[in-house]
């Protein structure tokens, strides 16, 4: 199997998190793609995901997955023993919706802020901004407001239980602690009051998946 993507990147610290979780590692080939130069734009790219994004994971047949949640649910099922995306139907239902809106309100909120509202990833790749800067600018900060806003609603679900979504740690954590590394490298800090995601964004840090990640850190032009 083969993986696309651009580490230190948030979307693709997800799936890099999941392979380390259930022990893949070994198993991938890893492909850098250079999202500063546009190659996620240009038709070869496009030809595996059309939305042009990373990750992207190629099957040794050939058939190309992308989407953080479909490359998760992919990887977690191999083994016949999904950790990250629920057993029973309940399980899967009640990680499924704090995926939803992990994703929702956290991870595509702080991309479209990052894109919209900040040089994002530099005039090359940004340059579709122009000429309607302002009004894309507004539309980024509202999705800054909306970030916060999540942050504040998955505090008040981490002071009633340690994950996510529930007892355990699964995709939903990821998504979460990925979304929080994009804030961070944005320059969105945790709110002061917001005490129960500072504390688990702290254990998550220490779990192996994530701490063996050093070195892939979010490096943004100057
Ligand atoms: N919904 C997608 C989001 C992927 C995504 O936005 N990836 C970012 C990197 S963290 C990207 O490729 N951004 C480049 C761009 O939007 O131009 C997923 O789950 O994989």
């Amino acid at each position: 199997m083969k993986i696309y993507d651009t580490p230190g990147f948030p979307n693709p610290a997800r799936i890099r998190i999941v392979l380390a979780e259930k022990g893949l590692d070994s198993q991938i080939e890893f492909v850098k793609v250079d999202l500063f130069a546009a190659e996620h734009k240009q038709d070869a790219f496009l030809a595996m995901n059309p939305a042009g994004t990373v990750p992207v994971l190629e099957l040794d047949d050939g058939t190309f997955i992308s989407e953080g949640v479909a490359i998760t649910e992919y990887l977690d099922n191999l083994d016949g023993n999904p950790t990250l995306t629920g057993k029973t139907p309940r399980e899967k239902a009640v990680i499924h919706m704090m995926q939803k809106r992990a994703d929702d309100q956290l991870i595509d909120a702080v991309g479209i802020y990052f894109h919209h509202a900040t040089p994002g990833l530099g005039a090359r790749v940004e340059a579709y901004k122009s000429p309607e800067w302002a009004h894309r600018k507004e539309w980024g900060e509202r999705h800054h407001e909306k970030f916060v806003r999540g942050m504040k609603y998955f505090d008040s679900a981490l002071k009633t239980h340690p994950y996510v979504a529930g007892d355990n740690f699964s995709m939903a954590d990821i998504t979460v602690y990925a979304a929080l590394m994009h804030a961070g490298a944005a320059g969105i800090a945790i709110p002061d009051d917001c005490s129960a995601l500072s504390a688990w964004q702290a254990k998550m840090s220490e779990r192996p998946s994530v701490k063996n990640r050093s070195g892939q850190v979010m490096e943004l032009p100057a």
